[in-house]
């Protein structure tokens, strides 16, 4: 959990941060977004002692909430010695420093708050850059709006990271440093172009695991690479938002399967930052690239729909809406029953956790990515062992025989690799 620093640079407790949230809109979606950013704060050890919702269509421009509001939240803060205002849309720098005026205390907005969870997560260099490349952005346009509250909190939320010594340098130093992080970027970018290439170039399917954050992405890949013996391989499975900011991939071979390469990605929210969506593209577009897509689902939450709804919206938004899905509804050990319509797509209930009904997810995988697959011998010349080796890595061998003439090759092969190297193909064999 975050550490923060008062005035004084002592360490502050974690709940030492007092908030009050505050949020336009009506009905239930306004609603879900309330709790979902008070989710936000725990999960950044911010203690919500409050909460107002004003049933307006849109903010408004000077202030975001009306000013009639304004002054009750004011008086809310003061009653309550809140220390913090977290504001449930992304604010301009105006609406920051009138806000400031008005109420008092220290005001930030979803993004901020997203942004610091993400920067206390990110390990790898490359996730540290995309986070300060987003929190510069940010920063960037709202120079004036950070008031006199900032200067006193120093080094408090939202100015976590690498990004905190820039903050009080002026607008040239930080374009700066948005060109070097965007260079150094890139060249990570470059390496991970070359790597997606070969792994497309081997013809292996990937397979991107997709969804909500705590959803359940990691410990579903955990399980199946558990149930391959391969532990020691696993990746970072926590009950916390973003436990996940690099994807993973580890190639699966599926016993007995289709082999393919699973991809763990970073989970949503609803209204994630722009920004960060941006810096965090190049890592995603592992899952753009995605042969199918998994949506994980957390089955025991109460507002499930709406983090289906959510994960949904983004998923189209990366990926397009044209790669096959499954839905995966995980933790199914945490519910009582397991019925309902899931709008005749392809579901699997599954528990990561148990491993019950894994075999299904693994079934449903291995549909997808043979959609279109031939039982086949083939006889490859002994000079042709790119075609032997090509044909293991995207086919199901389940023979082997080496003949005078070359190598007998019998099992199940995706029917573009079929077409490929017909020349070689001995017979095709019917269901
Ligand atoms: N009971 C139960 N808990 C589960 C199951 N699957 C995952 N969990 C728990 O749910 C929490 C979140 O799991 P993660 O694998 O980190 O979820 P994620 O979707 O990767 O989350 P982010 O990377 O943070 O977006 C962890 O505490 C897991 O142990 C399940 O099938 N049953
Ligand atoms: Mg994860």
């Amino acid at each position: 959990m975050a550490t923060r620093f008062d005035e004084d640079n002592r360490i502050m407790r974690e709940d030492d941060y007092r908030a009050i949230l505050a949020g336009v809109g009506s009905g239930e979606a306004a609603e879900r977004s309330m709790d979902e950013l008070a989710g936000l704060a725990e999960a950044d050890g911010i203690q919500v002692i409050g909460q107002m919702l004003q049933p307006l269509e849109r903010p408004v421009p000077a202030t975001y909430i009306g000013s009639g509001k304004v002054r009750e939240l004011a008086e809310l803060c003061e009653a309550m010695e809140a220390d913090i205002c977290i504001f449930d849309d992304e604010l301009s720098g105006i609406q920051i420093r009138n806000l400031e005026e008005a109420l008092d205390v220290r005001v930030i907005d979803r993004t901020v708050l997203i942004l610091d969870i993400f920067a206390d997560r990110a390990t790898s260099r490359e996730g540290k850059l995309q986070v300060e490349l987003a929190q510069l952005r940010y920063r960037m346009p709202r120079l004036t709006g950070f008031g006199k509250k900032l200067s006193r909190l120093g080094g408090g939320i939202g100015t976590r990271g690498p990004g905190e010594k820039k903050l009080e340098t002026d607008r040239r130093h930080i374009a700066s440093r948005i060109d070097d992080i965007r260079k150094e970027l890139k060249k990570a970018e470059k390496t991970r172009q070359i790597q997606r290439a070969e792994r497309r170039r081997s013809g292996v399917p990937v397979v991107a695991l997709m969804g909500y954050t705590n959803a359940g992405k990691s410990a579903v890949m955990n399980r199946i690479l558990a149930e391959e013996d391969r532990a020691d391989q696993e990746v970072f499975s926590q009950d916390m938002l973003f436990a996940t900011l690099d994807p993973r991939h580890r190639k699966i071979s599926a016993a007995g399967g289709h082999p393919f390469i699973l991809i763990d990605t970073v989970g949503f929210v609803s209204k994630l930052p722009h920004h960060l969506v941006e810096a965090f593209k190049s890592t995603l577009e592992e899952a753009r690239d995605a042969d199918l897509l998994i949506h994980v689902v957390d089955t025991a939450r109460e507002d499930r729909a709406f983090q289906m709804e959510v994960a949904e919206e983004v998923m189209d938004e990366i990926c397009g809406t044209s790669a096959p899905r499954i839905l995966a509804y995980n933790k199914i050990d945490l519910v009582e029953e397991i019925p309902w319509d899931h709008g005749g797509r392809e579901a699997v209930f599954i528990s990561a956790k148990t491993g019950e009904n894994m075999d299904d997810l693994l079934e449903e995988i291995e549909k997808a990515i043979t959609g279109g697959s031939v039982d086949a011998v083939f006889l490859v010349p002994y000079d042709r062992g790119d075609v032997v080796s090509r044909l293991c890595e995207t086919g199901q061998v389940e023979e082997m025989e080496y003949e005078d003439t070359g190598t007998i090759l019998r099992g199940r092969f995706p029917e573009e690799e079929f077409a490929r190297y017909r020349e070689f193909v001995m017979r095709k064999e019917e269901d």
